[in-house]
C-alpha cells in the first residue's frame, strides 16, 4: 500500500484540452499548481507536486491515478481530505466532466478508530452469525403520531425484523415529538422482545444542527435508545465523526445517506459512493447505506460491490461497517439482492413491508421468509407454498 493518496478519477476533457493536459491540470490544482505558472514557487515546495500515475481511455473519457503526497494532508482533517480529493478539480473548465470514482489513504492518514461496533458487533447484538438481517422503515414517512409509531413498531417486531428505523425526514416535529416517540417505541419493542425473546435495534433519527447531534443522541441513549441514526451527506462527515467518537455515544450508528443522488448518480461526473464509504467507515459508522441492485433507486451492481467491499475488506484495522441494501425492496427482490451481494447485508423494506396486503406483521414475516428461503438455497416461490405471507407478497409484488 502506498504512502501518499491515491486518488482514481474518470474525467472528459474539454475539446480543446489534451487528456495529459487534464489529468495534470487536476494534480497541478490540488496541490502546489494553479492555472498559470506562478513567481512565489520555490525548488522546497515542488517535493509536494501531484504526480499523474496512470491515464488511460474509459467509455466516453478517461480514467486516471492521481498521486498526492501524504504531506499536503493534516492528519485526522477529514474536511480538508476532501477539500484536495474533492475540491476544486470539479469546477475546472478544461474538464467537461470529472468524477471521484476511490481514494486510497495510507496509515498515517487513518489515524482513526473506525466503528465502535460495526457489522461483528452488531450480529452480537442480534445473536446472528451469516444471515442477513432485515429491516423496516416506519412508513407513512411523517404524519404518524408517537402512539402509532410505536404500534406499527411492535408490529414489525413481532414479524421478525432485527432492525427499525425512522425515516430520514422525521427527526423532532410536534406531530411526533422524538422522546415521546422514542419512549413508545422503546416500551412496545420491550413488549416484543418478552414475546420473542428477539432483541431489535430501533434507529431513531437525531440528525440536526451539528453542536446539538451528540446531545441529542446522548439524551436518546438516557431514555433506552440502542441505536441513533444519522444522514451524513445533509449533515456532515465531522456530525459523523463527532457522533460516533464521542465515548458517551454506546450504541451503534446507522449511516443513512440522503441526498446521495445529487453526488453519485451521474456516472460521468460527481464522487461515486466508494469514496464517502471508505469516509464514512474511518469515521465510526457502524452501519451504512449503499443501494440495491434493484428497486426504487438501484444502481450498477459491479460499483455497489466494490462500494459494499470498501465497508467489509481488512482496512487498516478498522472494523467493518455492515453495508444495508434498501430502497423499494420487497420480498420478491430479496434473492437477487443477496445473490449479487452476499448475506453480510441488511436488507430493508418500508413499502415493502408496510404494504403487504395483510399488514405490517405479515410484511416483516415475508421478508424474513424471503431471507430463509435464500439461507437454506430453496427460491422464493417454492418456499411460498408452505409460507403464506411470503406468498401473499409474491402476490402482490411478484417474485423479481
Ligand atoms: C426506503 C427509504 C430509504 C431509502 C434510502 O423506503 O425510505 O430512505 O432506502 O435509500 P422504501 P439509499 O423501502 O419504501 O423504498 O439506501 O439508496 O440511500
Ligand atoms: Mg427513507
Amino acid at each position: 500500500m502506498t504512502k501518499d493518496v491515491v486518488a482514481t478519477y474518470y474525467f472528459r476533457p474539454r475539446s480543446d484540452t489534451t487528456p495529459e493536459a487534464a489529468a495534470l491540470a487536476i494534480a497541478e490544482e490540488e496541490t502546489t499548481g494553479t492555472w498559470t505558472e506562478i513567481t512565489t514557487t520555490t525548488e522546497y515546495v515542488r517535493r509536494l507536486d501531484g504526480e499523474v500515475l496512470s491515464l488511460e481511455p474509459s467509455g466516453n473519457g478517461y480514467v486516471t491515478r492521481l498521486c498526492y503526497p501524504a504531506e499536503i494532508f493534516e492528519a485526522g482533517n477529514v474536511p480538508q481530505y476532501l477539500s484536495v480529493v474533492a475540491g476544486n478539480l470539479f469546477g475546472l473548465a478544461r474538464l467537461d466532466a470529472v468524477r471521484l470514482l476511490d481514494v486510497e489513504f495510507p496509515e498515517t492518514l487513518v489515524p482513526f478508530a473506525g466503528p465502535k461496533f460495526g457489522m461483528e458487533g452488531i450480529r452480537r447484538l442480534i445473536g446472528t452469525t451469516d444471515r442477513p438481517h432485515v429491516g423496516t422503515i416506519i412508513k407513512p414517512k411523517v404524519g404518524l403520531n408517537p402512539k402509532d409509531t410505536a404500534e406499527v413498531a411492535y408490529k414489525a417486531a413481532i414479524g421478525g425484523v432485527d432492525l427499525i428505523k425512522d425515516d430520514e425526514t422525521l427527526t423532532d416535529q410536534t406531530f411526533c415529538p422524538m422522546d415521546e416517540r422514542l419512549q413508545a417505541v422503546m416500551a412496545k419493542l420491550d413488549e416484543a422482545k418478552s414475546e420473542t425473546g428477539q432483541e431489535v435495534l430501533y434507529a431513531v433519527n437525531i440528525s440536526a444542527r451539528a453542536d446539538d447531534i451528540v446531545e441529542r443522541a446522548e439524551h436518546a441513549i438516557d431514555l433506552g435508545a440502542n441505536m441513533v441514526m444519522i444522514d451524513v451527506i445533509t449533515c456532515g462527515f465531522t456530525a459523523l465523526q463527532a457522533l460516533a467518537e464521542a465515548p458517551s455515544v454506546t450504541v451503534p450508528v446507522h449511516v443513512h445517506r440522503t441526498m446521495h443522488g445529487a453526488i453519485t448518480r451521474n456516472p460521468e461526473h460527481g464522487i461515486a459512493m466508494r469514496p464517502i464509504a471508505r469516509i464514512v467507515r474511518m469515521l465510526g459508522g457502524d452501519q451504512l447505506h449503499t443501494g440495491t441492485v434493484s428497486g426504487k433507486m438501484s444502481h450498477d451492481v459491479g460499483e455497489l460491490r466494490g462500494d459494499n467491499a470498501a465497508l467489509t475488506d481488512p482496512y487498516h484495522g478498522l472494523k467493518p461497517t455492515f453495508p444495508v441494501a434498501s430502497g423499494g425492496l420487497h420480498p420478491g427482490k430479496v434473492a437477487a439482492e443477496l445473490k449479487n451481494l452476499g448475506t453480510n447485508i441488511v436488507l430493508q423494506a418500508g413499502g415493502g413491508i408496510h404494504g403487504h396486503p395483510d399488514g405490517t406483521e405479515a410484511g416483516a414475516r415475508a421478508m424474513r421468509q424471503a431471507a430463509d428461503a435464500f439461507m437454506a438455497g430453496v427460491s422464493a416461490e417454492e418456499y411460498a407454498k408452505d409460507h403464506r405471507e411470503l406468498a401473499r407478497a409474491l402476490e402482490r409484488w411478484g417474485n423479481r
